[in-house]
């Protein structure tokens, strides 16, 4: 599989733990996202788009992350990322969806470049944007996790699946704008036991291989 990204990309980052969890091998062309290569011709022409991920399979070329994670349990089944129950799957997608339906979206690049070039804000307005929309999800999702007991050393149960796959990039994204993330310990607890497992520790941007110094 040839995975179409950029290092810090947080909706790529989903795959690549995905991926590793998955113990699938890959390759990767890096879309540099700051200098727009993701709006060049020949990659319009393969996602129209003009968005990262886009993983290329046997099977076609697949666009939006969820599609390939839900692409990559279908065709590689062991280990889960999702539980057997039709209420578990729910639940594990909806807690999710918090991160890739509604946080994600409103503080992606293309959102924040809106709000500097049409709207004048300044980089003390972007931050307040960013980490506004990120608590907006942050608290919810951090009392839907303490409050139900199928929550365990993950987000569902005691094995990590798609729900922790969606959090992890989205509290490094916090972490890169300093936000405050005392008033989650069961999200902070979730993230800790998640980064010791190596298939979400190399998944990290750091580590990816157009990662710059
Ligand atoms: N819903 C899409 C979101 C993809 C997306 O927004 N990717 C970002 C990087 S995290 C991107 O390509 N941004 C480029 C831009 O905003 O111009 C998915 O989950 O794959």
């Amino acid at each position: 599989m040839l995975l179409h990204g950029y290092y810090r990309s947080s909706a790529v980052f989903r795959v690549r733990i995905a991926l590793n969890l998955k113990g699938l091998a890959y390759e990767t062309v890096s879309h540099h996202l700051r200098k727009g290569e993701q709006r060049a011709p020949d990659y319009l022409a393969l996602n129209p788009q003009g968005l990262v991920p886009a993983l290329e399979t046997d099977d076609g070329l697949i666009t939006q992350s969820l599609a390939m994670m839900e692409y990559l349990e279908e065709t590689h089944p062991q280990p889960p990322l999702l539980p057997s129950s039709p209420g578990d799957r729910a639940r594990v997608r909806a807690l999710a969806l918090i991160c890739v339906a509604d946080i994600h979206p409103i503080d992606n690049l293309r959102v924040l470049k809106y709000l500097r070039a049409a709207f004048g804000q300044d980089e003390d307005a972007i931050a307040a944007w960013y980490c506004h929309w990120i608590r907006e999800g942050f608290g919810p999702l951090e009392a839907e996790l303490a409050g139900d007991p199928r929550t365990g050393r993950f987000c569902h149960g005691d094995e990590p699946g798609l729900a922790d796959v969606c959090l992890v990039p989205q509290v490094v994204n916090g972490q890169n704008y300093k936000l405050d993330m005392s008033p989650y310990p069961t999200i902070n607890r979730i993230f800790d036991a998640a980064m010791a497992l190596p298939a979400f520790e190399r998944a990290l941007p750091k580590h990816a291989p157009d990662a710059e110094a």
